[in-house]
């Protein structure tokens, strides 16, 4: 039966039933086509509909601890989803992610594994994508050997040689459109002995999105303001705001551990945490040279990375952006909270006594 036949009785049957008192108040479905569309169809797929592709900044892999070198497998699958843009806006956009989420999952091993990397596309997915891993010596991180159109897999081996915290994203042209759609992560490689201990360590990538200007809440990429490096928005772990919204939480008193990176793909972050200072800063990722100590803000460029520290020594909602503040405005914002009783002698109301 052709659709405007199904209306035609629909609103007939309406109509007919239009003196029951229920379907009075629903009078409007007699004259509004959305409505009966939502009726026939269901909801259109925005907003609230869209899934999420936030990254939960927890999700940080496990610590490799004072093993030695290993064999170890990652393998990750390419989803293109529609996923939710800001929430608060009900806005949706067409991510390319891995795993699902932004960013993908934190890939955690150490110096001198042998690391065998494996790369999914799912059936159904529209375009050819790949890896480039800036851990890997080789081909394109890895790009050269990963090529994989939809319903392909293809897997490549390295060792791990450096130590670091290293940002991966998808390579396949047009690479910075693969990027600003969602396409980027990090891994750690541990260096010898693993990382010292801390009680709250978070995952968290700033990325910056380029949606075209128009009142419907189903963005598209816009290639234009890409090229002129005008994000409509810019994110961390993928959404407007998802981080803010749902704060990580510590406890007074915990050493917090920070894994920033920025996938880009065009804005250098000026990070910085509103209520602390940095007690270190592992500058530019780097894990084998001595610590920056206590920094207010520090740059982190697109395909870079910095590693943070700091004691939650006061009850607080710190809040982490972008210093390049206009950008908060545009989604970039997450919310440390810790939790705790007052350290009235660091901070407190009023004047000395
Ligand atoms: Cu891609």
């Amino acid at each position: 039966m052709k659709t405007s036949a199904i209306i035609g009785m629909l609103l007939l049957g309406l109509l007919m039933f239009g003196s029951s008192t229920s379907f009075a108040a629903d009078q409007r479905w007699a004259w509004d086509p959305d409505a009966v569309q939502k009726m026939l169809y269901g909801e259109k797929a925005t907003g609230p509909q869209a899934v999420s592709i936030v990254q939960d900044p927890t999700a940080v892999g496990t610590p490799v601890g004072k093993r030695g070198p290993e064999t170890v497998k990652f393998t990750l699958e390419v989803q293109e989803v529609l996923g939710v843009l800001d929430a608060a806006a009900k806005t949706t956009f067409p991510y390319w992610t891995f795993n699902g989420k932004v960013p993908g999952p934190m890939l955690r091993a150490r110096v001198g594994d042998t690391i065998e990397i494996t790369l999914k596309n799912a059936k159904g997915n529209s375009m050819i994508h790949n890896i480039d891993l800036h851990a890997v010596w080789g081909q394109g991180g890895g790009a050269a050997l990963t090529n994989v159109g939809p319903g392909e897999e293809k897997s490549f081996v390295f060792r791990a040689m450096n130590p670091g915290l290293f940002v991966y994203h998808c390579a396949t042209p047009i690479i910075p459109q693969h990027i600003a759609s969602g396409m980027y992560g990090m891994i750690l490689i541990e260096p010898e002995g693993g990382l010292p201990r801390v009680d709250k360590e978070f995952y968290i990538m700033q990325g910056d999105m380029y949606t075209e200007d128009s009142s419907d809440p189903d963005k598209y990429f816009s290639m234009h303001d890409m090229l002129v490096e005008h994000p409509s928005h810019v994110v961390m772990n993928g959404s407007a705001g998802a981080l803010a919204t749902n704060p990580m939480k510590v406890k007074v008193g915990d050493n917090v551990r920070i894994f920033f990176g920025v996938g880009g793909p065009n804005l250098t972050s000026s990070f910085h945490a509103i209520g602390t200072i940095f007690d270190k800063v592992y500058d530019q990722g780097s894990l084998t040279a001595k610590p920056l100590t206590d920094v207010q803000t520090t740059l982190v460029p697109p395909g870079g990375s910095t590693m943070v520290e700091f004691n939650a020594r006061v009850p607080a909602k710190y809040i982490l952006v972008d210093h390049a503040l206009a950008r908060l405005m545009k989604g970039n914002v997450a919310i440390i909270q810790a939790e705790g009783a007052a350290v009235p002698d660091l901070f407190r109301a009023g004047t000395v006594k």
